[in-house]
């Protein structure tokens, strides 16, 4: 261990020597790693495992297009190419990150000023019916998400995200079910140093977050269940909780951990979960999945994509897990058995 912490001093020295020279660098004011001895990290490799994750190190060998546009038609748009690369786990098993997508449709543009010319008042006209119960109600969907969603109702793809990294849009879908009705989002805070959970070339460990309305009343608040599947960056996984009934809580671990900068970067850690089959289904048991956290606005820091749509996004609160800066993909859900619409009385 003392070699250890040796090895952490230099690397941040390097780092910071780096940073001064081309200034492409993380934070320096990076938190230290606490002092940790062989025998909690070994501890707390074995309770990730005890709770089904897997632990990989260092950066994706390479990374593709994630179905997500490889440039932007107008220019001054903060674009920021979506890929997907693929780490090993200590014991060999491949891992997408930060996540696969889905090969299915996106929805229609509420706001893209990437591939669109931005506000799309039109939306409405526009939007095609995912039929998943002939008899059932069509309800439209509105959703934002830091930086990428897929949408399911009772287990069935609805639509994706068009844009998975950046610049921020928002997307409206529309689909015609029977209650009860099983809404399941799959949200992921994207990343441009795939495998190490960091954005630009600042090594910016970026944050997640989602949120959405749906025209049956139905809004996202801290009533859905949440659960992550891909946390990083990650100095060590000392500072990962797991409950008994499954939950993971990553709240105690650094948001900037000392290995979030281009010179450690290939030291980070990062924790896989599989995503459970069937985890969209309405009869997926979620029981064990926290509550989903409630973000401020201020949190959150919501971009025109939603400030331009306030009143098609009403009550609905910004949601994720109980980090948003290091948990990156999260599964969320939430079941109702009738209509949610109410009056707006507080
Ligand atoms: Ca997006
Ligand atoms: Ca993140
Ligand atoms: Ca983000």
């Amino acid at each position: 261990m003392v070699e250890e912490r040796a090895l952490v001093k230099t690397g941040t020295a390097a780092a910071i020597a780096v940073c001064i020279m081309v200034s492409a660098c993380g934070d320096s004011a990076a938190q230290a790693p606490p002092p940790v001895s062989a025998d909690e990290l070994a501890a707390a490799r074995q309770a990730v495992v005890a709770a089904g994750g897997h632990v990989s190190t260092g950066r994706a060998a390479a990374g593709v297009n994630a179905s997500s546009p490889t440039k932007c038609n107008a220019p001054g748009t903060q674009f920021v190419e979506a890929r997907t690369g693929t780490v090993k786990d200590n014991e060999g098993r491949e891992w997408r990150v930060p996540a696969a997508v889905h090969s299915g449709d996106s929805g229609t543009d509420l706001f893209n000023d990437c591939t669109n010319n931005g506000l799309n008042t039109n939306y409405a006209a526009q939007l095609d019916t995912i039929v998943i119960d002939p008899d059932g109600v069509e309800v439209t969907a509105f959703i934002h998400g830091d930086n990428y969603f897929e949408l399911y109702v009772n287990g069935t793809f609805v639509c994706r995200d068009p844009i998975a990294f950046t610049p921020f849009n928002s997307t409206a879908c529309r689909f015609r079910v029977k209650y009860p009705i099983t809404y399941a989002l799959r949200a992921v805070d994207w990343e441009e140093h795939l495998g190490v959970g960091m954005e630009y070339g600042r090594y910016n460990v970026g944050d997640g977050g989602i949120v959405a309305h749906f025209s049956d009343g139905t809004l996202t608040d801290e009533s859905w269940k949440a659960e992550t599947y891909y946390i990083a960056p990650l100095d060590n996984t000392t500072c990962l909780k797991f409950s008994a009934l499954g939950g993971r809580d990553s709240s105690a671990c650094p948001v900037k951990p000392a290995c979030a900068t281009s010179a450690r970067a290939a030291t980070c850690q990062a924790v896989h979960f599989p995503e459970p089959a069937g985890w969209a289904a309405p009869e997926f048991n979620d029981g064990d999945w926290p509550a989903a956290s409630v973000y401020t606005r201020a949190q959150f820091g919501p971009k025109e994509a939603y400030t331009s749509l306030e009143s098609e996004f009403g009550a609905a609160r910004f949601i994720w897990s109980r980090n948003i800066k290091i948990d990156n993909l999260v599964l969320l859900r939430k079941t109702v058995a009738t209509p949610q619409l109410r009056s707006e009385q507080p």
